[in-house]
């Protein structure tokens, strides 16, 4: 196994949009592994291959408390189910340090496939909702800061550039 450099806000790689996964090999199963053992370590709650730079359309989460849940989604697509909305305040592993509120709709049906290629339907609720639809957004080349007002947005980026340039 082995831990994955993960990209960083307003890095230009984490605009790419991911291609579908075609091929349920070996390999992918070594990558969903690595890519487990690197949320975990960070630590975060999920993960998207794009924040790894590898621009394909693969997500790991597991929002238990004891590392209990680890779960895959493999080309993930979900639907809105109603017009309930949430809040939550979201960090993410790609803007280190930052949290903010964000409004997502509250109920949504997602099918994905696990590390098999075996297809899965499933109505997450709570943190989970949350999580799926964060990650989502990554393999779209999207951001939790594109919901912000661009000053907040701004404001974040400029404090990461300077991180950045200190730890160049
Ligand atoms: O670790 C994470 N926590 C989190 C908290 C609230 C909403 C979303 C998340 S996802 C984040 C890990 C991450 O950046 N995934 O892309
Ligand atoms: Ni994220």
């Amino acid at each position: 196994m082995a831990l994955l450099d993960i990209l960083e806000f307003p890095d230009p790689r984490l605009r790419n949009k991911a291609a579908p996964v075609t091929v349920f090999d070996a390999a992918l199963g070594r990558f969903i592994d690595d890519m487990l053992e690197t949320m975990y370590d960070a630590p975060g709650i999920g993960l998207a291959a794009t924040q790894v730079n590898v621009h394909r359309r693969i997500v790991v989460i597991d929002v238990s408390e004891d590392h209990s849940d680890p779960r895959v989604f493999i080309n993930p697509e979900y639907n809105v189910l109603d017009e309930e909305t949430a809040e939550h305040d979201e960090g993410c592993l790609s803007v280190p340090g930052f949290y903010e509120t964000v409004v997502r709709p509250r109920h949504i049906r997602v099918t994905a496939m696990d590390r098999k290629g075996d297809s899965f339907t499933l109505e997450p609720q709570g943190l989970l909702a949350v999580c799926v639809q964060h990650e989502r957004d990554h393999l779209e080349g999207k951001l939790f800061v594109d919901y912000l007002s661009s000053l907040k947005r701004t404001r974040i980026r400029i404090k990461l550039e300077k991180q950045h340039r200190l730890r160049a």
